[in-house]
């Protein structure tokens, strides 16, 4: 047990401190509509270890972040607005020093991918200063953050009415402590919709059991997946949305077992919101 909460509570560990900010208004619903806009601006982002290579400017409203990870580690991109005055330097000056970070708010970001793959994640974004940063843990446990993984992202110009998002077919909803999956998990390409019912901050991560990989073997590497050689595939997910906040990702799916599962440290004991249950297992035929 005590290896995998000091594993993953340095990468998540934020995640659970955020969980006590307001909720986020990474929401739709929180856009005043005038026209709906159906194409979403698109972000490409390419994870090396350690540091992203991305646009640092968007326009305001619905984006599409493409994640690519060039990297021989799995990384993630949680994406946060700051408030007013806040700067990703800031950022990282909380985390070191351990300070408040009541003015961080999460709206998601693709969660982790595997080296050599890739993940579309989508973003409602209002204008703003946002933070891009990588929660995955390196092999001393350590986010990577922490070894510079954090990038900026401006997003301009007004949120143009209501965007239409993406037409999910696999629905997540989550709450403490429990995920629950409705969809038709076929092989080929879904797009999933995730919903934080709260009250904490969730997260998912989307992971393939590798063929032949055994539970136990699975269960091992969660006790600090920052180790090499997983039995799993990370294929995306979300990082942390509050509550009531929701995101769209998509996903290629193949056929073999899948987990989804909740990385975020519980407020109370900090241990994975999986180890309390929020864990699931599909097959995909
Ligand atoms: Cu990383």
């Amino acid at each position: 047990m005590r290896g995998l909460v000091c594993g993953t509570v340095a990468f998540v560990g934020v995640l659970g401190c955020a969980a006590s900010s307001p909720p986020s208004t990474g929401n739709s619903s929180a856009t005043s509509a005038t026209k709906p806009t159906s194409e979403p601006a698109l972000v490409r982002v390419v994870a090396h270890d350690f540091a992203f290579d991305s646009a640092h400017s968007v326009p305001a409203g619905l984006v599409a972040i493409r994640f690519v990870n060039d990297g021989r580690a799995i990384h993630m991109l949680g994406i946060a607005r700051l408030d007013s005055g806040k700067t990703v330097p800031d950022v990282y000056q909380a985390l070191v020093k351990n300070g408040s970070l009541d003015w961080f708010n999460e709206v998601g970001g693709p969660g982790a991918v595997s080296p050599g793959d890739s993940v579309t994640q989508y973003a409602v974004l209002e204008p703003g200063s946002y933070s891009m940063i990588c929660w995955w843990p390196d092999s001393t446990g350590k986010a990577h953050v922490m070894l510079g993984m954090m990038s900026t992202l401006t997003v301009t110009g007004e949120t143009a009415g209501a965007p239409i998002e993406p037409t999910p077919d696999i629905y997540l909803r989550e709450r403490d402590y429990h995920i629950a999956a409705t969809g038709a998990f076929t092989a080929g390409h879904h797009v999933f919709r995730v919903d934080n019912d709260g009250p904490q901050h969730h997260d998912v991560a989307l992971l393939r059991v590798l063929p032949g990989k055994t539970d136990a073997e699975v269960d091992k590497w969660l006790m600090n997946p920052s180790v090499s050689n997983p039995p799993v595939e990370a294929v995306g997910g979300t990082v942390g949305i509050a509550r009531w906040g929701h995101t769209e990702f998509a996903a290629d799916l193949k056929p073999g077992s899948y987990l989804m599962l909740c990385l975020i440290p519980d407020a109370k004991d900090r241990k994975p919101h999986f180890m309390h249950g929020m864990v699931t297992k599909v097959s995909v035929t």
